[in-house]
């Protein structure tokens, strides 16, 4: 695997990949992690934090500028509740640098990619590395296949989608913002996948 990601030394109170300082957890039972939207621009990050966050589709969809924060909570079977605080960054390149402000930190990171342009799929995984290099070592990362909606369209195949992300130790999911497709199970399967503080 050769993850060779460097720590933040502000790790004082952490609770696996929650972080405290940047509003994780610190109740077994009542989970808040901080989560980094990355991808390039147009991939449909907006829309599926929007679908996930309002139950919307947005066809007329404005770029991203900065970056944008919602949130969210859900309610696992067992009763848990996360709270997802959500940055989803802006993907145009010029935006590149602000990335770090936003996936220092969090506990969990989904990168989506289109699966109609390969190019797009190209640049997560740069997100990848940049997040293995530079993310917490805890983070729980999630590969995104988005606008599956548009299979007659497809240019990257399912299988380079899953071997990508089993390479990388990540959770791998194909969505559709526009249909709603696998968004929500997307944000579960997150959900059950994060560091559980132990119960004192
Ligand atoms: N067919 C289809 N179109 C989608 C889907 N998700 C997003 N789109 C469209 O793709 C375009 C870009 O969506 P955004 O969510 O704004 O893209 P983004 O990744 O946030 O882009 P930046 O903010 O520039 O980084 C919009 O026209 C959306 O309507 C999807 O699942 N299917
Ligand atoms: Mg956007």
């Amino acid at each position: 695997m050769g993850c060779s990601a460097s720590v933040p030394d502000r790790n004082v109170g952490r609770i696996g990949g929650l972080n405290p300082e940047n509003g994780g957890a610190n109740d077994a039972k009542n989970l808040r992690v901080k989560l980094v939207v990355l991808g390039s621009s147009g991939v449909g990050k907006s829309c599926i934090v929007l679908r996930f966050v309002r139950g919307q589709f947005d066809p007329t969809s404005k770029v991203t500028v900065g970056a944008s924060f919602l949130s969210q909570t859900i309610a696992l079977q067992d009763s848990t509740t996360v709270k997802f605080e959500i940055w989803d960054t802006a993907g145009q390149e010029r935006y590149a640098a602000l990335a770090p402000l936003y996936y220092r930190g969090a506990a969990v990171a989904i990168v989506v990619y289109d699966i109609t342009n390969p190019e797009s799929f190209t640049k997560a995984q740069y997100w990848i590395k940049e997040l293995r290099k530079h993310g917490s070592p805890e983070i729980v990362m999630a590969l995104v296949g988005n606008k599956a909606d548009l299979h007659e369209k497809r240019e990257v195949p399912v299988q380079d989608g899953i071997d990508c992300a089993e390479k990388n130790g990540m959770f791998f999911i194909e969505t559709s913002a526009k249909t709603a497709d696998n968004i929500n199970q997307l944000f579960e399967e997150i959900a059950k996948r994060l560091p559980r503080p132990a119960s004192s």
